[in-house]
């Protein structure tokens, strides 16, 4: 009952499981299961997976009126749902997740693992700008994916075919991935110290801005071929987003996209946003990216007690 967009109930799948709540003893996350105030075996995922209420708004145009659904305590709307009903059950689901998102990323900052929640609407290009990103950073660091997709595992097996390892998150209904389901998938894969995860959300410009998944950074995505005015549209995306990859600029000389508004409009809702300019198919501006990434790896290990022994070796590599 996700209130903006209907999420579905609890039909997530990792690598083609169901996930039942059988969990095994040993998970690479001990703190996982056992956060304060755990929900009911066989309870909890189906709760994060089916209903939550995005920080969101929207308006139908109606005779002339604008009516803004968004605009009480919840800023959304569900038929049947006070706001305050709404509010309380949007902190629940937002408060267990980001007790998993605690666990993930207490992982994260021990192993020294940079990880990158890249969200974006679908088709944007974010498994074309990963699959060239794997190929071409693939022999300088370790890399693996988490791949976020509500069904099938095409984008997996783009990815694997890269050689980088890669485990699919399907969500079934669910229009994100949240920090619970990646924390099972942290299990499986067992990103190594050092490495660089990069996560590949549900092709969605809303609701993954709400889930914080336990990255350093959420990357956003957007094509010229969308319009500048995402940005002041979709703020949320903007506004939780680190750096904005505007792709497909090959295709700027075929259409009327105005680069220059758009990256305005980016630091309308999020001053310090930074934004580069990328071609996931020419390869135009993917050393920038690539730049970007040994850099933020870099200070993500500053002070880490295995890396910065090494910083050396580190450096030698940017
Ligand atoms: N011209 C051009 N096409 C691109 C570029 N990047 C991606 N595409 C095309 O855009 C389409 C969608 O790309 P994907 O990489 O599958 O997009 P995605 O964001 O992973 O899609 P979802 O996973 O479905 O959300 C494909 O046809 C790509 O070939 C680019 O830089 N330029
Ligand atoms: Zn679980
Ligand atoms: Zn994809
Ligand atoms: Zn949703």
């Amino acid at each position: 009952m996700c209130t903006v967009c209907g999420c579905g109930n609890g039909q997530t799948r990792i690598e083609g499981h169901n996930h039942d709540h059988d969990h095994h003893p040993d998970h690479v996350l001990s703190a996982h299961h056992h956060t304060p105030a755990p929900l009911p075996q066989g309870a909890s995922f189906q709760v994060l997976g089916q209903s939550h209420t995005e920080a969101a708004s929207f308006q139908t145009i109606d005779q002339g009126h604008t009516h803004h659904y968004g605009t009480g305590a919840a800023r959304a709307h569900a038929p049947g749902l006070s706001q305050s009903r709404m509010v309380q059950i949007e902190q629940d689901i937002l408060g267990k997740n980001n007790e998993y998102a605690h666990s993930n990323r207490r992982y994260f900052t021990d192993n020294g693992v940079l990880t990158l929640n890249l969200v974006s609407s679908p088709g944007s290009g974010k498994t074309s700008l990963l699959v060239r990103t794997l190929t071409d950073l693939k022999d300088e660091f370790t890399l693996s994916v988490i791949e976020g997709d509500q069904e099938t595992a095409n984008d997996a097996d783009r990815i694997r075919a890269t050689g980088v390892p890669a485990l699919q998150i399907n969500t079934g209904k669910g229009c994100h991935l949240d920090a619970h389901m990646v924390g099972h998938a942290l299990e499986r894969l067992k990103p190594q110290q050092g490495s660089i995860l990069f996560i590949e959300n549900v092709g969605n410009l809303v609701c993954p801005a709400a889930f914080d998944l336990g990255e350093a950074h959420k990357v956003a995505i957007l094509s010229v071929t969308e319009g500048e005015d995402k940005p002041i549209k979709y703020p949320d995306m903007f506004h939780a987003s680190q750096l904005l990859l505007l792709n497909k600029i090959d295709l700027l000389p075929y259409l009327n996209f105005d680069v220059a508004q758009c990256i305005e409009y980016a630091r309308r809702v999020n001053p310090g946003i930074q934004v580069l300019q990328v071609s996931a198919t020419t390869g135009q501006g993917m050393q920038e990216w690539y730049q970007w990434l040994r850099m933020t790896r870099q200070m993500r290990l500053i002070g880490h007690p295995t890396f910065n022994t090494n910083a050396q070796h580190i450096e030698a590599r940017v």
